[in-house]
């Protein structure tokens, strides 16, 4: 335990609450890295008796490790972009009582390339106050985006046809999957009377786990994706939008309009501080109840992750590959395997 009294009064509280609700979204500037890591590494009150110890984790490089000698005086050894090298590695400490050998300038790269909670320190075995406060924060974040609603009229600002699934509130639509996977006969009527037949591509728009993710990252990312796709010499279809959508929906669509692909773009499950994650899942040859190892997923849409212009030409060539291979999912990775 700390020698501080665990009680914060609440102004302090609010602060901290204000505090962390203007850093969801934000990247940590350099500032903010280098004191957020010089606080996860700041010498913490000996632990009590019966209080165990939960070791710290330390990130070594090749050289560090002796796998690479030391390169000469001046020679670039440190990571020049904003991402941990894949020859970088953790490791527990080897004696934790010498102390954790973190180093500040490597913690703070990996913590400037991700919104990610990385060494967030600790008081006894748990977590510092604002942290704790701050994890609470980002699941209120993630819920809230689950329940999240799109705008009024937000179909027709797309320029898609409107479609609903036959979930017939929010609640069924969490609670029964599968209602999300079929469209509602009105619905399906309305694809049949009002949808292009036999395109190359079908792109379909859903809110699925977090209608918030569609609204942010929608406006940007159909037109790219139209774009690109149509100068890579794909025919489309009109575009569709899907209330209360899951991926699987895009079967249906693909079989009532006979078309040779279908994309949708969904909402996706919130993790934390990630409530406006989209997903681009890509499926070929259309049939009901397709395997997912059949189809194939472009995740984290968002401006933190993957911006719309970026996993507009991501889809667009993955379509390029599975239209060549005949086939996604598995089929397309045994086909880049040979
Ligand atoms: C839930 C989930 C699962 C669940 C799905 C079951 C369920 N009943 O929901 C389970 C645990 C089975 C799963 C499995 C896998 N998943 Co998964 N999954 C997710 C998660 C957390 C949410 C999906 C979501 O929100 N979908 C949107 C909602 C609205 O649609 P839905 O119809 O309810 O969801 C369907 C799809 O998401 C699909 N699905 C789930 N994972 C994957 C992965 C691929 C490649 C495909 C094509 C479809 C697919 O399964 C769901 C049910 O049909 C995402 C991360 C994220 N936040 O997006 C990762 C994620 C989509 N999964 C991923 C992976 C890698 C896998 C696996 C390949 C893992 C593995 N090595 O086995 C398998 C493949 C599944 C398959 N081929 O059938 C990756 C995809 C990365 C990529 N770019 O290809 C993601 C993005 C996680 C990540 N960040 O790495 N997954």
């Amino acid at each position: 335990m700390s020698g501080k009294s665990a009680a914060i009064d609440s102004s302090e509280l609010e602060a901290v609450v204000r505090a962390v609700l203007a850093q969801l979204g934000n990247q940590p500037g350099p500032a903010a890295v280098a004191a957020a890591a010089a606080a996860a590494i700041a010498p913490r009150a000996p632990l009590a008796p019966g209080e165990r110890s939960i070791p710290e984790l330390v990130i070594e490089s090749p050289q560090e490790r002796g796998e690479v000698a030391e390169p000469a005086a001046g020679a670039a050894s440190k990571p020049k972009e904003s991402a941990l090298p894949a020859d970088w590695r953790f490791r527990r400490p080897r004696n934790a009582a010498d102390g954790v050998p973190f180093r500040m300038s490597e913690l703070a790269t990996m913590r400037g390339a991700t919104p990610a909670r990385i060494v967030q320190g600790r008081v006894g075995t748990r977590y510092p106050t604002d942290k704790a406060i701050g994890l609470r924060a980002e699941h209120a974040v993630a819920l809230d985006a689950v329940h999240s609603a799109l705008p009024e009229g937000f179909a027709a600002e797309l320029g898609c046809v409107e479609l609903w699934t036959q979930a017939e509130d929010h609640a069924e639509y969490l609670a029964f999957p599968d209602k999300g996977r079929a469209l509602h006969p009105e619905s399906r009527a309305k694809l049949e009377a009002e949808g292009s037949r036999g395109a190359d591509v079908q792109i379909i728009a859903g809110d699925g786990l977090a209608a918030w993710a569609l609204t942010a990252n929608g406006p940007a990312l159909l037109p790219a994706l139209q774009a690109e796709l149509t100068a890579a010499g794909f025919s489309l279809g009109k575009p569709l939008l899907v209330h209360r959508a899951r991926i699987g929906v895009q079967d249906e669509i693909g079989v009532v309009l006979g078309c040779k692909a279908t994309v949708i773009l969904v909402g996706e499950r919130p993790g934390l501080g990630t409530g406006d994650s989209l997903s681009i899942y890509t499926a070929y040859g259309p049939k009901l109840g397709q395997d997912n190892a059949e189809k194939d997923c472009i995740s984290n849409i968002r401006p933190l992750g993957i911006p719309a212009d970026e996993a507009a030409k991501l889809c667009t060539e993955l379509l390029k590959r599975t239209f060549a291979a005949g086939g996604g999912g598995v089929k397309l990775t045994s086909a880049g395997a040979e």
